[in-house]
């Protein structure tokens, strides 16, 4: 891009289909080549993912269970800290299915809130809705559609009660460290002093079990980063032999950085939309991060971004952890 080509793109705005195009354009022309993981949930994607969290070998899932339903009293008393009426923001909230523990303890318990889920999915957010009237008729639910941080601009502009905002599953992990300094600081410039953040956190462990939950014999984690190759195909014009790619996985125990690259098998062109993009036999497309944290790493992480830790609660085996912060 050229400067005067991005001052128009600022100017007018990308729709998030011309937004898409241009990301995988940028990531298919850099060296090395890569793909944004974000776009790897098409509706297909959010179904695979499902069956990720399903298997034996990704154990991300039953970790934070695990929290969420045996420590709910300790996470609930932790995060309302004492009767004062607060918003509880889900970042990325999908079904809920680990926060609906504490949203239910909470209402049980007779507190003062609003449950307020983020999606950038306006489906996901009303089969979540009409999910949770069922489950807890009692909640009081406000769904906000949309990014993260404009999502939480709104809530602010909504109501002036204290927040608490969750941001489960380790999604942070799927940031460069870089991403994920910056994502924590501007998280802390959009809260307010007192405001709360539970933030949940894959921790570095035996590198054969982190390694098999990304990597498992089924496939499944091999055709959720190839879905995206068919996405770009359907949404962008693409034409990308699935078949000529391969999963490959990695994980490195010093720094914690898990990745996945899809391999191509052979010398090919491909071609999305406008543009062709040659790929040499053995070249890789860096597809996904899924970083793994000592206790340290989540310190620094806390302090540099200026909040300050008030708890942190582990499930039984020491594999995650959900910390909890406060501005
Ligand atoms: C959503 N995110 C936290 C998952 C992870 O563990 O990085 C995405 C995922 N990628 C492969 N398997 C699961």
């Amino acid at each position: 891009l050229n400067p005067y080509t991005k001052s128009i793109y600022i100017e007018i705005g990308d729709t998030a289909q011309e937004k898409f195009n241009r990301e995988v354009i940028d990531g298919l022309r850099s060296k090395p080549k890569r793909l944004p993981s974000k776009y790897f949930y098409d509706s297909y994607g959010d179904q695979l993912f499902q069956r990720i969290m399903a298997m034996p070998e990704y154990y991300l899932t039953g970790c934070e269970l695990d929290i969420f339903s045996n420590k709910t009293t300790e996470l609930a008393t932790i995060l309302t800290m004492g009767d004062e009426p607060f918003d509880l923001i889900e970042l990325g909230a999908g079904d809920a299915m680990k926060s609906s523990y504490l949203l239910k303890h909470l209402v049980t318990n007779g507190v003062d809130f609003t449950y307020m889920p983020i999606d950038i999915s306006g489906n996901i957010l009303s089969v979540l809705n009409d999910k949770l009237k069922v489950d807890i008729p009692q909640l009081d639910i406000v769904g906000l559609e949309g990014e993260y941080f404009d999502m939480l601009e709104k809530a602010a502009s909504l109501s002036s009660r204290r927040k608490v905002v969750l941001f489960l599953g380790s999604n942070i992990g799927n940031m460069e460290l870089e991403e994920a300094y910056d994502f924590c600081d501007e998280l802390y410039r959009k809260l307010s002093s007192g405001d709360v953040l539970l933030i949940g956190f894959d921790l570095k462990k035996n590198p054969h079990t982190i390694l098999d939950a990304y990597n498992d014999k089924t496939g499944i984690t091999a055709t959720f980063n190839l879905n995206l190759l068919t996405r770009v195909n359907r949404e962008l014009g693409g034409d990308f032999n699935v078949k000529q790619f391969q999963h490959y996985q990695t994980y490195d125990p010093i720094s914690g950085a898990c990745r996945s690259y899809l391999i191509s098998l052979l010398n090919q062109d491909v071609t999305v939309g406008d543009y062709t993009i040659s790929f040499t036999e053995n070249e890789f497309i860096y597809m996904e991060i899924s970083q793994k944290f000592s206790e340290m790493d989540i310190k620094q992480l806390a302090g540099k971004s200026g909040f300050d830790i008030i708890g942190e609660i582990t499930d039984s085996k020491n594999w995650f952890v959900d910390a909890i912060w406060r501005v």
